[in-house]
């Protein structure tokens, strides 16, 4: 069988003696199937220095980790500028946010490159190569330069944008080429793949044949929707542990009989936050049976510090979460909670079981595993509700959750109301609808299913004339 080199921006480091379950089930089914096929996993070590040298290698309990550091320059124009302050905002519909910098363009196909000239010396005939996300699109075409006709696949993370916005970056036809440099390119939904088909169709000329396979730059390649999955087996095992249940019994305590809704995202603009927020403030101002007896819990990290549009929307957010709290709460009672850093999952699931509704709004998502997660979490005898967002792809397998459009907040008010005041009957079947759904489609099933169809990919094939 040949041998799997997995590329990402960052490696995850197994670790053994992980008790909380820190490591997210993505990393885990990679790791696996990297010591399955005894495997390399190369990525950025998360180091900056003025002068990085070759890739460094180390031995990673079955399967070999390799990395490389980032130069400022690389970590500015590459990292926090054109992944996370162009294609990031941009393949999730936020223009408004979007930077058009050419310094960044250049510091982005020069750190794909690096990363590709890193690796090349170490990629053995026969290697089966799967690349990930959005910080390394041009990372194949830059191997192929080089010679290579390993097969090589390529899996985004994020939404696939539609065409129009695509077309306001000026290396647009450059990335879409670089797509083309793989042989298999996978997308969340089917909805991402019809936005990638319709841009190859209608601004570069290219033909979608009979078999599915796209052709442009000269190149056919295959390309799919392989939405991922939750190792739901783990999750359940972590939301039924000691620890978790601790923390169930811890929140029910402060509780005190009163009734939850939780939400679990990074902080990022395409979270949908300040929307949630003021849908909860309507249901405080229009139904205010539920002053003192109800709280939002919100779970929010911070995350890309480096990138200037992060901060100003932490300053909002907080803003609105600090009026709100104002207007309504009691000397006994805050309506929102909100704590700035992050949970080991084994607590999430504890809190996920003793709230009574998930909320996962984003106003854009690729799939958002916090949504499967939360669904997973929950038990038969008192399941809650999960509100979740039509525009994460998870909407499109979940259909057991409550789907809202998040931009209107009178939507979210009502999708909100009615959570709570829902039958343990209707509950129930909701329940099991998103059950089966997990079941169908775990993490490794995704896996498994990209990897074949990789394995399965005619050799590079060039069109004729
Ligand atoms: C991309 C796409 C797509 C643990 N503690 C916290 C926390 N975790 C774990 C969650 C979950 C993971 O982090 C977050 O997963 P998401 O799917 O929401 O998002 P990303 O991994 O950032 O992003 C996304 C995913 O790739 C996989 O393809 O689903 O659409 O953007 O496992 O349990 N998460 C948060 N706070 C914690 O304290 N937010």
């Amino acid at each position: 069988m040949s041998r799997l080199v997995v590329v990402s921006n960052r490696v995850s480091v197994p670790n053994p003696k992980d008790r909380e379950g820190a490591q997210g089930g993505l990393a885990v089914a990679m790791h696996a199937a990297l010591r399955r096929n005894s495997g390399v996993w190369f990525g950025w070590s998360g180091e900056v220095s003025e002068r990085p040298g070759p890739a460094a290698f180390r031995e990673a309990d079955g399967f070999t980790l390799a990395t490389i550091d980032l130069t400022p320059d690389d970590y500015d124009e590459y990292y926090n500028g054109y992944a996370n302050r162009s294609l990031w905002p941009l393949f999730h519909n936020r223009m408004g946010h979007t930077a058009y910098d050419r310094l960044y363009d250049r510091g982005y196909f020069r750190v794909n490159a690096r990363f590709a000239h890193a690796m090349a010396p170490h990629i053995r005939q026969g290697d089966l190569i799967w690349v990930h996300d959005y910080h390394l699109i041009a990372f194949a075409e830059e191997l192929r330069r080089m010679g290579s006709s390993h097969r090589i696949g390529f899996f985004l993370h994020i939404p696939f944008p539609p065409a129009d916005l695509l077309v306001t970056l000026s290396s647009h036809e450059t990335l879409v080429r670089g797509l083309f440099a793989y042989d298999l390119v996978g997308f969340q939904t089917d909805a991402d793949l019809r936005a990638f088909q319709d841009y190859v169709l209608n601004e570069v000329g290219g033909v979608l044949h009979r078999d599915g396979s796209l052709e442009a730059f000269g190149r056919t390649i295959r390309a799919g929707a392989f939405p991922i999955g939750l190792d739901l087996d783990e999750f359940r095992e972590l939301a039924a542990s000691r620890e978790a249940a601790r923390q169930e019994r811890r929140m029910h305590r402060s509780l005190a009989g009163r009734k939850m809704m939780i939400g679990v995202d990074r902080l990022d603009y395409t979270k949908g936050l300040e929307n949630r927020f003021l849908a909860f403030e309507r249901l405080l101002a229009d139904y205010p049976e539920h002053h003192g007896n109800l709280l939002l819990l919100q779970i929010a990290p911070p995350s890309r510090g480096g990138v200037p549009e992060y901060g100003a929307m932490r300053s909002e957010v907080e803003h609105v979460c600090g009026r709100i709290n104002g207007r309504f709460a009691d000397v006994d009672w805050v309506p929102i909670r909100y704590v700035n850093r992050g949970y080991p999952r084994r607590t999430l699931g504890g809190l996920f079981r003793a709230a009574h509704v998930g909320l996962v709004t984003p106003l854009k998502d690729g799939m958002n595993l916090v949504a499967k997660e939360f669904a997973a979490a929950q038990t038969e005898e008192d399941p809650g509700v999960l509100v979740l967002s039509r525009f994460a792809g998870a909407a499109r397998e979940l259909d057991g959750a409550v789907i809202v459009n998040p931009y209107d907040p009178a939507v979210l008010m009502d999708a909100m109301q009615r959570a709570l005041n829902m039958s343990l009957e209707e509950r129930r079947e909701r329940r099991d609808a998103m059950s089966a759904a997990l079941k169908r489609n775990t993490v490794a099933d995704w896996r498994d299913r990209f990897v074949s169809a990789l394995r399965e990919t005619p050799r590079t094939r060039l069109s004729e004339g």
